[in-house]
């Protein structure tokens, strides 16, 4: 896919690093409403949460849960990491709901399971900085990302911070796929465009990201 033109500012062009994909439509409507009711009871066992950054404390916008053997978590103190129980219950995260694991089955191209599922939600305006997935130990398996609700705003550029950017509009049902050289490279949410779908109760986007988190 082409994604679409950013600012005219744009210093240089732009060329999606190599191993983006790009699955627009990959859920249907019934299928994203039985993984979004998937996932809102996954959140009833595990409720959001506000992580934090690392040396700063500042909270972000995004609140976060987990589905998996590892959950993607962040304070103060200890930085990015990947941890085995709910930082406010102590209980171990759910299970990755089996439609999920579907996804991953048919998009990832890797022979083995997913080991966290990332729910990132989206209320009014929160957003999300350019960043790298690298938390991980193994950078062989793809990230795989599936939207449900309102559109965002995704924006991709390279490896390195300094490379050229684009932005295009993610929607509900799409999957994306950060594998190969694109695995590593940067990407963040500039903003959602509210009211653009009416699947999640009290509105918003939950973003679902799939990763492996040890090496097979
Ligand atoms: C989001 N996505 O769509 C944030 N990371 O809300 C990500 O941070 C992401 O979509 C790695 C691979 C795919 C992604
Ligand atoms: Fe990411």
């Amino acid at each position: 896919m082409e994604p679409s033109a950013t600012p005219a500012s744009s210093p240089a062009a732009f060329a999606p690093p190599s191993g983006f994909r790009l699955l627009p439509g990959f859920l249907d409507a019934e299928a994203q409403r039985h993984m979004a009711a998937a996932i809102l009871a996954v959140l009833e066992q595990a409720p959001g949460y506000h992580a934090t950054m690392p040396k700063t404390g500042k909270p972000m916008s995004v609140a976060m849960s987990n589905a998996g053997r590892f959950g993607w978590y962040s304070d103060r103190e200890q930085g990015y990491r990947y941890i085995e129980r709910h930082p406010v219950t102590g209980r171990p995260w759910p299970a990755i709901p089996e439609p999920v694991l579907d996804v991953w089955r048919a998009a990832a191209g890797f022979g083995h399971e997913p080991e966290c599922c990332l729910i990132n939600l989206y209320r009014d305006a929160a957003k999300m900085g350019l960043h790298q997935d690298r938390d991980e130990a193994d950078f062989s398996a793809p990230v795989v990302s599936i939207s449900l609700g309102d559109e965002a705003l995704f924006r991709l550029g390279g490896t390195t911070r300094r490379d050229p950017t684009r932005s295009f509009r993610l929607a509900s049902g799409d999957v994306l796929v950060l594998g190969g050289a694109s695995r590593l490279a940067f990407h963040g949410i500039d903003r959602v465009l509210p009211g653009t779908s009416r699947l999640i109760p009290g509105g918003g986007r939950i973003n679902l990201t799939l990763r492996r988190v040890t090496r097979p």
